[in-house]
């Protein structure tokens, strides 16, 4: 192996905020991307390397070691390809940083316990603790960032960790017609929310692309579950996502079909 291969999940957000990094720094080319098939049975071979753990990216380095964890990797890129810095350098500027990208568990959480959720006794809840969590970016980015629209200069570490939360959110505006409220509570967080997804760095998925391949997790099965009736993932690689239809909202109400969804 000549240079670093990340083993990956098509459309994981947790890749494409390394993705994003590179490409920032005009090296998309310095790494290997493999994709993983998420509805097929792991690789042996792949589960040696990640030593028995499922999650992905996983990165191994031409040495052999393997990187774990989206944020830990995407700190080595940094580190390594250290000629063009995207984190800022400044001590202080740094724990802005870090303090900012704290919060990421919390923020993917919430939105994707919403998007899963079935239960319409429980939309309202989740709905609040998502919005709870935007409220915490906007007060912070009001305090640290208040003219915007990034939290530095320019599109930086915290931006490349957010983004592809943000864009992977498409899937509780179609399924759950979720959307900022107009209010000053969202104002700050709602410009820098667009002004990263509007960033030609971050341009690797697409709004149609994130809602067809999640319809399964709108309908509550994560990973590549397979739902009831159904033989194939809405993560599948084949039929491509281009190819099928968009697919329908009503997930509180059934499961479509294969055939519906144009997995078949
Ligand atoms: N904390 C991990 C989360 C990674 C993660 O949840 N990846 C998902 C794909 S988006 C995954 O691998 N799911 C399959 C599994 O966990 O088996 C990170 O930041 O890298």
């Amino acid at each position: 192996m000549t240079k670093p291969t990340i083993y990956h999940i098509p459309v994981c957000p947790f890749s494409q905020r390394v993705e994003i990094l590179l490409e920032l720094k005009g090296l998309r080319d310095q790494i290997n991307f493999v994709t993983v098939d998420i509805s097929k049975p792991r690789d042996p071979e792949l589960l040696k390397k990640s030593r028995g753990t499922t999650a992905l990216p996983i990165m191994e380095l031409e040495t052999g070691e393997v990187i774990k964890e989206s944020l830990v990797i995407l700190r080595y890129v940094e580190e390594r390809f250290a000629d063009r810095p995207v984190a800022q350098t400044d001590a202080y500027k740094r724990s802005v940083e870090r303090f900012l990208i704290t919060r990421q568990g919390e923020f993917a959480m919430t939105g994707y316990k919403f998007v899963m959720n079935r239960d319409r006794s429980k939309t309202d809840e989740l709905r609040e603790a998502h919005l709870a969590e935007y409220r915490w970016l906007n007060n912070e980015l009001q305090h640290f960032a208040p003219d915007g629209p990034f939290v530095f200069d320019d599109f930086g570490l915290v931006e490349c960790v957010y983004t592809s939360m943000f864009m992977r959110f498409w899937f509780l505006e179609y399924y759950e017609g979720f959307t900022l409220p107009d209010t000053p509570d969202y104002a700050r967080v709602a410009a820098w929310r667009s002004a990263c997804m509007a960033h030609p760095a971050a341009q690797q998925v697409s709004h149609d692309e994130i809602v067809k391949l999640y319809y399964d997790y709108a309908i509550g099965c994560g990973n590549g579950a397979l739902p009831e009736g159904r033989s194939k993932s809405s993560f599948t690689f084949d039929p491509d996502w281009r190819t099928r239809p968009m697919p329908p909202r009503d997930k509180y109400d059934r499961i479509a079909s294969d055939a519906e969804l144009g997995l078949v």
